[in-house]
Parts: structure tokens; sequence; C-alpha cells
């Protein structure tokens, strides 16, 4: 039997863990029958678990956590793979990680949602419009950085790239229109298609 459990369905952002942990090949108990939308994550034995109240979290022995990407960076350096053990190489997996989530996901999300998965009488083109422009220069700033690097730390796929990779995804549900940054859209495609992307 496998210490770890993820908590939340593979059509949230659990997605990142399960990814993760496919990545690693490692066990884990799967507990996806979390109904987030419907208050589950605020009960109090869910609370005992990531004070937050979202998913995914994880319990890992006697340890429990939130964050997908805090928890993906807490499985590689546990499992001693797809991290650098240099001190720069592990700052440049916190920097990417970091800027995904504070540039990338918020516009990313209100795309995905208002030219994608709401009711049409909700979908409001401006927040469409907005998106597009808010998301602008971080994927050229990322684009002019994949010019030259196929991956985002060292010579090899690694947490941060499955980290980056998993936010861009809700771009690829929404169709997105990824062509002014090519580059990009490559790393997507590299990403994604790994097997353990597939986690649906
Ligand atoms: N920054 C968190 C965000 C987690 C998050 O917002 N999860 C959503 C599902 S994808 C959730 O739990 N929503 C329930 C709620 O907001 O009550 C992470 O990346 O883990």
């Amino acid at each position: 039997m496998s210490d770890l459990t993820i908590l939340g369905p593979a059509a949230s952002r659990a997605m990142r863990t399960l990814w993760m942990a496919g990545e690693l090949g490692i066990e884990f108990e799967h507990k996806a029958d979390i109904n987030f939308r419907g208050g589950d994550c605020r009960k109090p034995d869910f609370l005992a678990i990531n004070r937050a109240g979202r998913v995914p979290a994880i319990k890992d022995s006697d340890i429990s956590m939130g964050e997908s990407c805090a928890i993906n960076i807490y499985l590689a350096k546990k499992h001693g793979k797809l991290i650098p053990t240099d001190l720069v190489g592990e700052a440049k997996v916190l920097e990417w990680s970091f800027w995904v989530m504070t540039e990338v996901e918020k516009p990313m999300l209100n795309y995905l949602f208002h030219a994608a998965m709401l009711p049409d009488d909700q979908k409001d083109p401006k927040v469409v419009a907005q998106s597009v422009k808010d998301l602008e220069w971080p994927l050229e700033v990322l684009n002019t950085y994949l010019a030259d690097h196929k991956w985002l730390v060292g010579d090899d796929f690694s947490v941060a790239d499955l980290n980056v990779a998993a936010v861009l995804a809700w771009g690829k549900m929404s169709k997105y229109d990824f062509s002014a940054v090519p580059n990009v859209a490559e790393f997507m495609g590299r990403c994604l298609g790994r097997p353990a992307a597939k986690v649906r």
C-alpha cells in the first residue's frame, strides 16, 4: 500500500499532481470524489489536510499539504527526480513555478472560463479580450526564453516544465491561439504529449 494519497479529481488542478506522480512512477491512492464546487473542501476533515480548502491536496505518511506547484516540488525532491540538486537549479524551478502562478494562471483561467467553459449566456467577451491582453507579455517572455532552451531548467524535462505546462494546458483546452508564440506551442506539445500527462 502507498503512503501517498492525492485528493481531488483529474478535472481540477489535481491534474498537475496526478501528472507528477505519473512522471515519478510512484504508487498512490487517488481520492477523486471531492466535490470541490459543492463545498467538500471546506469540511473540517478536508481542512485538516489542506487549511486553504482547495484541491489538490496530499497526505504523505505524516505530512499533508496543498498548493499544486509546491506539492509537485515536494514530490520531486522526495523522490530525487525531475529537479536539479544544486541551489541555483532548484531556485530556477521555484522561479518558473512562482512565475506561472502569478503571471499566467489567472488570465489563462479567465480565458478558459469565458472562451470555453461557461454557458454561452455567461461568457463575457470583454474578459476574453482582457485575458488575451494580460497574457501577451508573459507568453512573449516564455517564447523568447524557449527560442534557445528546450526545457526551462537544465537539459531535461523537470518539475518546472510540468508546473508551467500544466497551467498552459488550460489554453490548449480552450483553443487559445498560440500562433504568435510558436516556441510556446512547441513546448506545450513536448510536455503535454508525454504519456504521464494524460491523466483524464
Ligand atoms: N493555488 C491553488 C489553487 C487550488 C484551487 O483553486 N483549486 C480549486 C479547484 S481547481 C478548488 O479547490 N476550488 C474549490 C474552492 O475554491 O472552494 C493550487 O494551485 O493548488
